[in-house]
C-alpha cells in the first residue's frame, strides 16, 4: 500500500491508548525506514524525498523563505515576537517544512510521524477526561534513536486547536525548536510541521507541546526522547538490562475540562473566520510585532487575557498525580530480579516538583538533564525538579515488593484520598512471598 506524509494510515500505526505502558522502544513501529519513505515520496511527487516540483514543495519553500525573512516582510523585532501570520487562510493539509538543517538529499533521516489528537484518557477506573495526545497515547510515544542520528518528525495536527513540538534538551537549529510565536508559527488544524535534527547530546531528554503549555503540555502532549550513546559509559558501569521511562505527570482534571470545553469553542471561531478570510487579528489577539500589540492595549483597542479575569474561572490545582497516565493503583509496576540492574528514567512533566522515594533499596543517581553527572550518588529520595531529567539505577539485591512513591504525601492521593497518585511497585518477579496482605491490589 503506499503510503505518504499526511495519510491516515501511518499516523495510526502506533496507538496505545491503554497508557501506562513501561515497555521500552514504543515507537519503533513508527520509524519508517528510509527506502520506505523515499518509496512514499515518489509516489507524491514523483522524485526524492523533498517534495521537489510539487505544490506541496512550493508552498513550503514560499513558507520557508517567509520564516527565513520574518514573514513576509514583517521585520524581527527584539522582543519575543507576537506574530501571526497575516492574512494566513485556513487550507488545511499544508506541509511546512522550516529551513534549519540538511535536507534528506544530503543525509538519511530516520522518519517518525506523530500526531496530535483529543482523546479520552482513564486516569484510573471510574476518572476520565479529555486530553490533548500525541498519537493518542497518554504519555506520547518514547522516541528511541542513536546519538547522531539525524531524525525527521512529521507532526500533524488533528485537533481544532494549535499545536508545536519542542525537544526538551535537544541542542538543536533554533528553527527546530517548537517555541510558537517565537520560532515557528504554532501547526495549525490539519496541517504538518516537520521537523528535522540531528539527535544530541545523547541522554534522557523530552518533548512537550508548547502552546498554551499548562494545558497541552501537562494534559498529555508529552513523551520521552531517549538519545542512545555509542558507548554506554553508564551501562559499563551498571550492566542494566531493563530500561524503564517513569514520566510524571500531575492533572487538575476539573480545569482540563473547563479550559478544554472554553478553547475549543474559541478556535473553532477562530478557524471558521481565519478560513473565510475574516477573521480580525486584534480582537483575537495575534499581532504583526510588539509595537502594534503594545499599541492595541495601550488605546484600549484589546485587552489582554492577563488584564481579564480568567474565563474559566478555574485555579489549577492538581487533583490526580500519575506516572505514565496513570495514578495508583492503576499504575504499572516495575519488575526486577535478583542480581539484575535495572535503570530507571524519571522525566517530570508536571510542572510540580516531587521526592520521589524507593523503599528496601538505595539506588545510584547517575545523570540529570541527560548529561552524566561527574559523581553518581547514592540515595533513596531523589527530588525532581519541573521538566527537569533524573536517571537512576536499581540493584535487585531484596527480593519482595517495594513502594515507589512522591513523598509529598498529598502527591500520592487521588482526588484528596490517600494512598494513591504518584506511586507505583518495584515488584520482585522471582520471589515467591512469605507473607502477603489479606487484601492486596495485584495487576
Ligand atoms: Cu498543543
Amino acid at each position: 500500500m503506499k503510503k505518504s506524509v499526511g495519510d491516515k494510515s501511518r499516523s495510526e500505526i502506533v496507538y496505545d491508548v491503554g497508557g501506562g505502558n513501561l515497555d521500552p522502544h514504543r515507537v519503533d513501529d513508527a520509524v519508517v525506514s528510509r527506502r520506505t519513505f523515499l518509496r512514499a515520496a515518489a509516489a507524491v511527487t514523483g522524485g526524492t524525498a523533498v517534495a521537489a516540483g510539487s505544490a506541496v514543495a512550493a508552498q513550503a519553500a514560499e513558507m520557508s523563505k517567509n520564516m527565513m525573512s520574518g514573514h513576509a516582510g514583517h521585520n524581527l523585532s527584539n522582543y519575543g515576537s507576537m506574530m501571526f501570520m497575516e492574512g494566513h487562510a485556513m487550507k488545511p493539509g499544508q506541509m511546512i517544512e522550516p529551513p534549519g538543517s540538511p535536507s534528506p538529499t544530503e543525509v538519511e533521516y530516520k522518519v517518525f510521524d506523530i500526531d496530535a489528537r483529543i482523546v479520552e484518557h482513564e486516569i484510573l477506573p471510574g476518572v476520565k477526561t479529555h486530553m490533548f495526545a500525541f498519537n493518542g497515547q497518554v504519555p506520547g510515544p518514547e522516541f528511541h534513536v542513536n546519538e547522531g542520528d539525524w531524525v525527521q518528525v512529521n507532526f500533524t495536527n488533528r485537533t481544532e486547536e494549535m499545536h508545536t513540538i519542542h525537544w526538551h534538551g535537544v541542542i538543536l537549529p533554533y528553527t527546530m525548536d517548537g517555541v510558537p510565536m517565537v520560532t515557528q508559527d504554532p501547526v495549525h488544524p490539519g496541517d504538518t510541521f516537520v521537523y528535522r535534527f540531528q539527535a544530541k547530546p545523547s541522554g534522557t531528554r523530552w518533548y512537550h507541546c508548547h502552546w498554551s503549555t499548562p494545558l497541552h503540555a501537562a494534559s498529555a502532549m508529552h513523551g520521552a526522547f531517549i538519545i542512545h550513546p555509542k558507548d554506554d559509559p553508564i551501562k559499563k558501569k551498571y550492566p542494566y538490562t531493563r530500561d524503564y521511562v517513569m514520566m510524571l505527570e500531575a492533572w487538575d482534571i476539573d480545569f482540563i475540562r473547563e479550559e478544554m470545553n472554553g478553547l475549543l469553542e474559541g478556535m473553532k471561531e477562530v478557524n471558521m473566520l481565519m478560513s473565510q478570510g475574516k477573521l480580525d487579528y486584534k480582537t483575537h489577539g495575534f499581532f504583526k510585532d510588539y509595537k502594534e500589540f503594545k499599541q492595541a492595549v495601550e488605546s484600549g483597542d484589546y485587552v489582554a487575557p492577563y488584564l481579564q479575569s480568567r474565563s474559566s474561572g478555574v485555579e489549577i490545582k492538581p487533583n490526580f498525580f500519575a506516572i505514565n497516565g496513570k495514578s495508583y493503583p492503576a499504575t504499572k509496576r516495575l519488575g526486577i530480579k535478583q542480581g539484575e540492574w535495572i535503570r530507571i528514567r524519571l522525566i517530570n512533566a508536571s510542572g510540580l516538583s516531587h521526592h520521589m522515594h524507593l523503599h528496601g533499596h538505595d539506588f545510584y543517581w547517575v545523570a540529570q538533564d541527560g548529561n552524566e553527572l561527574s559523581e553518581h550518588r547514592k540515595l533513596n529520595t531523589i527530588h525532581v525538579e519541573p521538566g527537569g531529567t533524573y536517571d537512576v539505577l536499581v540493584y535487585g539485591d531484596n527480593p519482595g515488593f517495594w513502594t515507589f512513591h512522591d513523598h509529598k504525601t498529598t502527591q500520592a492521593r487521588n482526588n484528596g484520598i490517600y494512598p494513591g497518585g504518584m506511586l507505583t511497585v518495584l515488584a520482585y518477579e522471582d520471589f515467591e512471598p512469605t507473607y502477603m496482605p489479606s487484601v492486596s491490589v495485584d495487576q
